[in-house]
């Protein structure tokens, strides 16, 4: 099939070995790329090993659509075994790295072993060399990242990692460009644990397409289409952050460690008070609505915001001023920590301390505790020791009913979204296949849109709907989806990009059997890894049950238990899985994973 370089770089940092391998044909037709790829090649080769051993994998996926001539098209999908949940785990990131790889004659790289001494990948078209990373170990992302442009000049593809992923922090990610971040569920931990600094990405090759004229036309239209949509030149103001508002208003943002949907200091960071901080803006390669806002930091340098970031780093820990939100979020990208599990570990330690069940006194919005936390956090030291492993694994140390307020599901920890009043949100981060992120469904803006506090069937076929969508095929095409959530750029365009790419026709519903099937293999792969894996990994946090909030529209409103019951049956029966969310035998082959469905019984 035209569109892909066809070929797969391993990497095995033990030996020193370095080989190619070519995609089969079958592997594209079955799984597109990105996430497909990811899943397809952990489920055969990553088995019962532990995450940050050198048995474990990193896999840096694109798919047909990455780096491509097209609206958003520079992202990839890293993914390997969780150290932070135990299951798959994987991220999104937009990166020079994903337009680069491809170039360089790629689809996707797969990192194994472990290397002796702090090292670096440097992949320039055929040549591909393991390099001494010693002098950079210990740098922060943005040290580290000047040091490579450096070296390798300013235009490279470069993925990195900071401080906290050398130190085996489990909620750490990977980074590039100084502010895209990618891999929540621990991906910087893992490339840690192989020794693996960074990976410098140089092609200068071309992608062969079926039909490049059309797809320049296409694409063309493409941008010219997302230019004159009606919500463009407010996402060009506002970016992500104008969900902060809408939020607020729908008592749906994060406060006080989810206590709260509402937070009465609001106006004061809202999307508009970003509008007249905003210095610059950033984004990923090949995009025309970039999203990343610059503002000047507290320390008065340069930051990087979006919405998910100031929910969690700001109303969820009690923080009410952008530039102090902002230089935490800039830490966060120094140290490589994610900042929605970042977010979260500081509400759940704000909490902790609150109740009395830690002896650290440290309050709501201290934002001298707060960055105190952040470098104790990234550096696994003083009360970093307590929440490296997630909130999860917090409340497991603590115990004393903490896992009640540990805001997390599956051990990966909730996105912005704080769903007391939003039944079919907490079902889409219970389903998630990473654990609570909101890539997969954002089921909420059609949800309060529509019949809010209903359980309906219908609500759980839509989120199957999104499921099929985003987390099977942004995910696996491998392009940005905000070009269609934000400003309804048209879906129909994607089966004609990919039939330009490849001179395959695909329609919907071709691309929906092929995210059944990543999905299936994805859940299998919980259940062989993780042998008690089951319906109880699907549960959202007691709080959202029993905790109603005390303020704003939300107030006194909670989740039915048995009635999301009912929904996550559904959701079982619709995606042909057993009462225990497991898919049954002739789910998996219908979608042609037989071999899965053996192993699976065996
Ligand atoms: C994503 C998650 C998100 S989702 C955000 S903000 W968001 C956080 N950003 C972080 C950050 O920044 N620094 C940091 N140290 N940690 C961070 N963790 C958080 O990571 C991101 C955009 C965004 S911004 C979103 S919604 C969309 N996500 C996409 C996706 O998942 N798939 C896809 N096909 N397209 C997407 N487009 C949008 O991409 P994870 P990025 Mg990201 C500073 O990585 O693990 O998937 O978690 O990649 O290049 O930064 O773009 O309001
Ligand atoms: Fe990247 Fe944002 Fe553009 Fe998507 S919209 S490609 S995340 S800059």
């Amino acid at each position: 099939m035209k569109g892909y370089a066809g070929k797969l770089l391993r990497v095995d940092l033990s030996e020193g070995k370095i080989s190619k391998e070519e995609i089969s044909e079958s592997m594209k037709k079955d799984f597109l790329g990105g996430r497909g790829f990811a899943i397809k090649l952990i489920w055969d080769e990553v088995k019962k090993i532990d995450p940050l051993s050198e048995q474990n994998k990193i896999v840096f996926a694109t798919g047909p659509l990455s780096g491509q001539l097209l609206p958003s098209s520079g992202k990839m999908v890293i993914a390997s075994r969780s150290p932070l949940t135990g299951g798959y785990g994987d991220g999104n990131i937009g990166t020079m790295a994903s337009v680069h790889l491809k170039k360089a004659g790629y689809d996707m790289v797969v990192v194994e072993g472990r290397a002796e001494r702090p090292s670096y990948l440097l992949i320039e078209d055929g040549n591909v060399k393991i390099l001494e990373a010693s002098d950079l170990w210990g740098k922060n992302t943005f040290e580290a990242q000047d040091i490579l442009e450096k070296i390798h000049g300013r235009n490279s593809g470069i993925l990195l990692i900071g401080p906290a992923g050398e130190n085996l922090i489990r909620i750490s990610t990977v980074m590039s460009q100084k502010g895209r971040a990618g891999g929540r569920p621990g991906m910087g931990a893992v490339m840690g644990s192989k020794n693996l600094k960074a990976v410098v990405i140089k092609g200068t090759g071309s992608i062969p397409n079926f039909d490049d004229e059309k797809l320049k036309q296409f694409g063309k239209k493409g941008y010219e289409e997302i230019k004159g949509k009606e919500n463009y030149e407010f996402w060009m103001r506002q970016g992500t952050m104008q969900a902060f508002e809408w939020c607020n208003e729908n008592g749906c943002l994060p406060t006080y460690n989810f206590k709260e949907g509402v937070f009465e200091f609001s106006k004061e960071m809202d999307g508009y008070v970003l509008e007249k901080l905003h210095i610059d803006r950033k984004g990923c390669p090949m995009c025309s609505m970039q999203c990343g806002h610059i503002i000047k930091d507290a320390s008065a340098k340069r930051a990087e915001l979006d919405y998910e970031n100031v929910g969690m780093l700001g109303p969820n820990i009690g923080l009410r001023s952008l530039p102090q939100v902002a230089l935490l979020n800039r830490m966060a990208d120094e140290w490589g920590l994610d900042t929605i599990s970042l977010g979260s570990c500081i509400g759940f330690l704000m909490e902790a301390s609150e109740r009395g069940v830690i002896p650290e006194k440290i309050g709501w919005g201290d934002f001298e505790a707060a960055q105190k936390l952040v470098r104790e956090i990234g550096g696994g030291e003083g009360l970093g020791k307590l929440v490296y492993n997630g909130v999860r694994g917090a409340s497991e140390i603590i115990g004393k009913g903490s896992n009640r307020w540990a805001m997390q599901v599956k051990g990966l920890e909730i996105s912005a979204y704080n769903c007391h009043g939003c039944p079919g949100m907490a079902l889409s981060f219970g389903t998630s296949p990473i654990g609570a992120s909101h890539k997969d469904a954002w089921i909420i803006a059609w949800e309060i849109s529509t019949d809010r506090f209903s359980y309906s069937k219908e609500k759980v076929q839509k989120l199957i709907e999104f499921q099929r969508i985003r987390g099977g095929f942004f995910e696996s095409a491998t392009v940005c989806r905000l070009p269609w959530v934000e400003v309804s750029f048209g879906l129909d365009w994607y089966p004609k990009y990919l039939e330009a790419i490849t001179g395959n026709h695909m329609s919907w519903e071709d691309l929906y059997q092929i995210g059944d099937r990543i999905y299936n293999l994805i859940r299998a792969y919980w259940k062989r890894e993780v042998p008690r894996f089951g319906r109880a990994w699907d549960d959202p946090p007691d709080r959202w049950f029993e905790e109603p909030p005390s303020q704003g529209k939300m107030k006194g409103v909670k989740i039915d238990r048995k009635k999301y019951e009912q929904m996550l049956s559904w959701y079982y029966e619709l995606r042909g899985w057993d009462e225990d969310g497991i898919p049954l035998k002739e789910t998996l082959d219908q979608l042609g994973l037989e071999e899965v469905s053996r192993e699976l019984i065996m």
